[in-house]
């Protein structure tokens, strides 16, 4: 039978365990540096993380290059270029970054960037600020010398035309839109410093304006370098109004397992929505250790390890009642 673990680059069971969370805490490795990263196109944006990771590169600076390959790739039609526009055909961008100190960054409601999770760094590192977003967002990434450009794709384009035709808007659900996945990283580099990034165009087909969680610290990220880091994927709407990353890594200082945490995340948005069925949310998360941890609403949830030896993608444990 074929089953997603076959997708396993490298292929060591050590590690698919781990992430399996099928591995006692006693027995997971303590291991860095590491990175992780949500779904497939994960492995080749930990692949651009490793090699900064692996010259004793600093994990803010790996999570801010890893996310950028998803960003450029126009094949994700949920992250940067050839991602999905709102329903005007405007593609709009959300992303943060945060770091081992708990410096963050973040932009929102950006356009025509590729990169919008390099102007997050640049908030982070030259403003007084955390977040900015739409035109101001746009005024300082010019002025950082970032380019304008059209991120709308020919496939893009089409995607937006077909929908028009019904103009019917249904938030992501696992079996109505598939593809449609943010990309979230966490790092653990050589010296022992965490840092995490997120970047996004959102929900397809979303009204305009509309901002999820993706750069919402403490929503889609939240790093504590005394404790671990976490980051989500999904209907950023369930994700903000239970504080998800956050939560989790509260969770993790009182001593829970990173996959017990993110159980208890996605817990808490089924408890409190009678609606949960119909979206999905996943959840990531790396303790201070380099042990990880994932749980999603539902089944479809893959996420991306990169431990040096192996960059594997791993099925996510998800809610069974
Ligand atoms: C959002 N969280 O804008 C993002 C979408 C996403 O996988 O993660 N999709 O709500």
């Amino acid at each position: 039978m074929t089953t997603r673990r076959q997708f396993l680059v490298g292929g060591g069971a050590a590690l698919a365990a781990l992430g399996s969370g099928k591995m006692s805490l006693a027995q997971q490795p303590k291991r860095r540096p590491l990175v992780i990263s949500t779904w497939n196109h994960g492995l080749a944006s930990n692949e651009r993380a490793w090699e900064i990771l692996s010259q004793k590169g600093k994990a803010i600076d790996a999570v801010e290059a890893g996310v950028q390959v998803a960003e450029g790739d126009p094949k994700v039609s949920s992250v940067g270029y050839g991602g999905w526009p709102d329903r005007e055909g405007n593609v709009t961008l959300d992303s943060c970054i945060m770091d081992e100190t708990g410096n963050a960054g973040s932009v929102a409601f950006l356009q025509n960037f590729k990169h919008p999770v390099a102007v997050a760094r640049k908030v982070m590192d030259e403003t007084p600020h955390v977040m900015l977003v739409g035109e101001g967002a746009r005024r300082f990434a010019l002025e950082k010398g970032f380019k304008e450009e059209d991120l709308l794709t020919a496939d893009s384009r089409a995607e937006w035309k077909k929908w028009l035709k019904n103009a019917e808007y249904k938030p992501w659900t696992p079996t109505t839109n598939p593809t449609h996945d943010t990309i979230s990283m966490l790092a653990l580099d050589q010296a022992g410093d965490l840092s995490g990034s997120c970047t996004t165009s959102g929900l397809a087909f979303k009204m305009h304006g509309r901002v999820g969680d993706s750069p919402i610290i403490g929503a889609a990220l939240f790093v504590d370098n005394e404790v671990g880091a976490a980051c989500a994927t999904g209907v950023g709407e369930e994700v903000m109004k239970t504080v998800g990353s956050f939560l989790i890594v509260e969770l993790m200082r009182q001593g829970m397992s990173p996959t017990d945490a993110c159980r208890e995340g996605v817990n808490r948005i089924i408890r409190k929505n009678p609606k949960w069925r119909e979206v999905q949310v996943g959840y990531l998360a790396m303790d201070r250790h380099g042990q990880v941890g994932a749980f999603a609403i539902h089944p479809d949830f893959q996420y991306a390890v990169h431990d040096g030896n192996e960059n594997l993608l791993i099925d996510a444990e998800f809610y069974t009642g």
